[in-house]
């Protein structure tokens, strides 16, 4: 399999705050994690993080035909971005919306997924090892294509 990681805005600051509610881990390193990851099972990631929407957009579409599965965070995107919603409905690629935090235990904005119907599924509140879960699903034989 090859995987895309997309992380949208601010989460290139993670492990450097609000630990509590994201971890300790920085970017860089839950990149090489996953990597790592995907190498160990016969596959490749690679990680994408942008604070702009149409640079998600942009990679998302330049996706199809190149990858087999995305992986997104699309961070405070999720709650409003139509054009994310277009550009995941626009292509073939599968995506798994993965969120570190629950959002569902969070201010009530937090609770709606604009996003979230342009993939096959979503996991909230895992931390970072929803992003591992996700590509699994994907990974697992009885993962749905
Ligand atoms: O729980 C998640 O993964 C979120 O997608 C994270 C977004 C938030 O707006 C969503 O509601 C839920 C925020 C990402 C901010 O990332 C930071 C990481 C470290 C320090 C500060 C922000």
């Amino acid at each position: 399999m090859k995987f895309l990681i997309i992380n949208g805005p601010n989460l290139n600051l993670l492990g450097q705050r609000e630990p509590e509610v994201y971890g300790r881990e920085g970017y860089q390193a839950l990149c090489e994690r996953l990597k790592a990851f995907a190498a160990a099972h016969g596959s490749t990631a690679e990680c994408f993080q942008s604070n702009h929407e149409g640079a998600i957009v942009d990679a998302i579409q330049a996706a199809q035909g190149v990858y087999d599965a995305i992986i997104l965070n699309p961070g405070a995107y999720t709650h409003y971005s139509v054009a994310i919603l277009d550009a995941l409905k626009a292509v073939e690629v599968p995506c798994v919306e993965v969120h570190i935090s629950n959002i569902h235990r969070r201010e009530e904005f937090r609770h709606k997924s604009v996003t979230a119907p342009g993939c096959v599924g979503q996991i909230t509140g895992l931390g970072l090892y929803g992003y591992e879960a996700a590509m699994g699903y994907f990974l697992d034989p009885r993962g749905k294509r």
